[in-house]
């Protein structure tokens, strides 16, 4: 080949790369982290190495909006080096999805969908959170669930980086029986518009009996996981039995929520018993998500009460805990 041809050659195989990377990155951006498989009890990427996520939950997505934004996604991923956010959508309590009104309901998708192009961009994971409490039973909005996560599984199923979180802490002695047939409906309606994405299944008496649990783990379905939450300030040895008795029996554990205050969200602080919980889900490499990224006068909020930033913040705006947990992600 000519010399000039050679180059005309090789010009214009250049633009073409210029022309489909840049493409496939603003329309696929999503694309650029791995997607996640469930092996073993663990999510791996897809050279099968285990993939330890790490992250913070936000406080409930009506209460604390202005929180779900570029920066403040940006700084949990570069500068606390958290790799996971939580969008936690209540259905029931103030403003929920469920119980408010369809205005309010597209203003929460919105902030969803909000929430998870800036993690895509951030370049973190996602786990959206059918957050019931108060609802303790997710038979309640058993129809609300099915249809709201067809339409995000159908909408995000491009997205390597989302995860579905399907009820958040079932209690009032909810049994795994009631459990299981509503999570079979929904893991059923996501996996009518998405394969593959990892889905993680609340378990009884607020997301602590993993041990039940695992004798009769739900069938047929791969990259399935299943809920564990501890507040270290009242959960201690005891549920980590539970939880090490699952793991045995094989149950893929995911602490989508955890805070070593005490489990109303508020009180002193568990240090000790908290670094007992981390030594624990390290050698497990067990996924968690710290509660919750607010300012609320509480002693699981991230951030101090006197501090009105929504991004950018300096270690003196972190409250103790919120000190506490981002030296864990380091
Ligand atoms: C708490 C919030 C608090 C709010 C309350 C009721 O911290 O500000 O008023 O919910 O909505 C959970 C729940 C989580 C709780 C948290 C602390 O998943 O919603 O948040 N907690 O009580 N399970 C155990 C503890």
């Amino acid at each position: 080949m000519k010399k000039s041809r050679k180059w005309l050659y090789l010009s214009c195989l250049l633009v073409m790369f210029v022309v489909l990377t840049a493409g496939s990155t603003s329309v696929h951006a999503a694309g650029k982290l791995p997607a996640l498989k469930v092996k073993g009890t663990k999510l791996v990427n897809a050279k099968g190495k285990t993939v330890q996520l790490k992250g913070v939950s936000t406080h409930g997505l009506s209460w604390f909006p202005e929180y779900v934004n570029q920066k403040s996604f940006d700084h949990m991923k570069k500068k606390w080096k958290a790799n996971t956010v939580r969008l936690a959508l209540y259905t029931s309590d103030y403003n929920g999805y469920c119980t408010g009104d369809a205005a309010n309901r597209k203003a929460l998708e919105k902030r969803i969908d909000k929430g998870v192009q800036y993690a895509t961009k951030a370049g973190m994971y996602v786990i959206i959170d059918w957050h019931i409490l108060n609802d303790n039973n997710p038979k309640i909005y058993e129809k609300e669930a099915i249809a709201f996560f067809k339409k995000m599984a159908s909408k995000y199923k491009k997205h390597t980086n989302v995860l579905y979180e399907i009820c958040n802490e079932p209690n009032g002695g909810t049994s795994w029986e009631t459990i299981k047939s509503y999570a079979k409906k929904v893991v059923k309606a996501i996996r009518s518009k998405d394969k593959k994405a990892v889905i993680i299944i609340g378990t009884p008496n607020w997301s602590q009996d993993v041990d039940i649990v695992a004798d009769s783990p739900i069938k047929g379905y791969k990259n399935l996981m299943y809920t564990l939450h501890f507040y270290a300030g009242t959960h201690g040895e005891d549920l980590r039995t539970k939880a090490k008795t699952a793991l045995e029996k094989g149950l893929p554990l995911f602490v989508t929520e955890f805070g070593i205050s005490d489990a109303s969200g508020n009180g002193v602080l568990n240090k000790k018993e908290g670094a007992k919980w981390m030594k624990f889900l390290k050698s497990k490499k067990i996924g968690y998500v710290g509660w919750n990224l607010s300012n609320k006068e509480e002693s699981s909020a991230i951030l101090k009460s006197s501090c009105k930033k929504s991004f950018g913040w300096k270690e003196k705006d972190l409250s103790p805990w919120g000190k506490w947990l981002v030296k864990q992600f380091k």
